[in-house]
């Protein structure tokens, strides 16, 4: 063979290797490859891809964790098990069993999202609410039937006497989320009388209890009036802190001033910690989402949100509550947030549960706090 007939059967087969290395590439892409290629590709084709990583909410931090889980994630939990108690039991190798319908993780961009959504302004009863939405368990639990969520989300709503608006917002709620493929729930805190309204406590609360029920990654405090108007808005874990009611109509779909941090916001578990949650300071009205927004930047954690067209509420129109009047104190306070990070937030938390109440569409926990106590810790 002369050396000239050597070269072109080398070069045949390097086009042979190429075509094959792309074909194989193109064939386990996530939404088209077969499932094992799905837990090893993943990673790599949606590093960088930043389009996707904002449509999905997914970042680097949880792809490593869906790595993480990949021994065991090859099905889901039936809704009776618990993926927690997987986890503990199954560390090498997934037991599968009759019990358990074993599923593949949900696909990276959730494929049924409408964007703009028509939103509901009336709701009838929370067992008309739940007659809707199909799958969701008692006390307001959801998984996906047929993949395993890559986020497991405590919704935490803090409330009083706003049963209107509650249905409103449940009604618009659990049908968007369960287009996002969320493992979710759904925590009312309901402040009992007597005593003045704290939002940030009723969080602080909220966040305790959900997590001692579930292995939630993160949490997103809810304002009960704030109705999403768009679905690709996902309600997923962030690597940092997201502030995701950016545009609300009350103040013409812009930002009232660039830090603000009220509303609706999304947390993961590390950094609430890390910030050791609200502070527990105050009563009233205001201030609350400021003091958050500080200790946020003040651990070295940056504030991320949406785009303004995704980012979009309607607020349900309201008077001022009884009980919640401005508080006069909260300019003083915000003056003392970086003292206060240390001693006052989850640490100090002193609070009763009165009641709790597993309803069709969330979980009702009623809880009493008494200003006294925490001006005392
Ligand atoms: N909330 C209740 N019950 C109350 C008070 C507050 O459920 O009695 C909860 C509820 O989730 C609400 C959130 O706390 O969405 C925030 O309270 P808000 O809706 O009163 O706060 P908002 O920022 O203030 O909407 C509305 C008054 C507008 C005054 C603007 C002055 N700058
Ligand atoms: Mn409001």
């Amino acid at each position: 063979m002369d050396k000239c007939t050597k070269i072109k059967i080398f070069n045949c087969l390097l086009l042979f290797c190429a075509t094959n290395f792309f074909l194989y590439r193109y064939f386990s892409r996530p939404d088209t490859g077969p499932l094992i290629s799905v837990r090893n590709t993943t990673i790599k084709y949606f590093k960088g891809f930043n389009f996707s990583q904002y449509l999905t909410g997914i970042d680097s931090r949880h792809l490593t964790q869906v790595k993480n889980y990949s021994n065991l994630e090859i099905g889901t939990p039936s809704p009776s098990t618990d993926i927690a108690s997987l986890q503990n039991t199954s560390k090498t190798a997934p037991v599968i069993s009759n019990a358990t319908v074993m599923l593949p993780p949900c696909p990276l961009v959730p494929p049924r999202l409408n964007g703009p959504l028509a939103t509901y302004s009336q709701a009838g009863t929370y067992e008309d609410i739940r007659a809707e939405n199909e799958g969701l368990m008692p006390g307001g639990r959801y998984k996906p039937p047929d993949c395993t969520a890559r986020h497991r989300v405590a919704i935490v709503i803090p409330y009083r006497n706003r049963e209107e608006h509650l249905k409103i917002l449940l009604r618009n709620l659990h049908p968007m989320l369960a287009r996002q493929q969320l493992d979710y729930g759904i925590f009312v805190i309901d402040q009992a009388l007597p005593g003045k309204f704290n939002r940030a406590m009723l969080m602080n609360i909220g966040y305790t209890e959900a997590m001692k029920r579930y292995d939630y990654q993160c949490a997103i405090f809810h304002d009960v009036d704030l109705i999403p108007e768009n679905d690709r808005n996902i309600y997923s874990c962030p690597e940092m802190p997201r502030h995701l009611s950016a545009a609300i109509d009350k103040f013409n779909y812009r930002l009232p001033y660039d830090g603000i941090y009220g509303g609706v916001s999304a947390i993961n578990k590390e950094h609430f910690q890390l910030i050791n949650g609200f502070s527990n300071m105050f009563f009233g009205w205001g201030g609350e989402d400021d003091d958050m927004a500080s200790r946020i930047r003040h651990k070295g954690l940056k504030i991320t949100r949406y785009p303004m067209e995704i980012a979009r509420y309607r607020m349900i129109k309201h008077s001022k509550d009884s009980g919640n009047e401005q508080n006069p104190q909260r300019f003083a306070l915000l003056k003392t947030t970086s003292q206060r990070i240390e001693t006052d937030g989850l640490n100090s938390l002193v609070y009763s549960v009165e009641k709790v109440e597993a309803l069709p569409t969330h979980l009702r926990i009623v809880v009493l706090i008494n200003e006294k106590d925490i001006i005392k810790s």
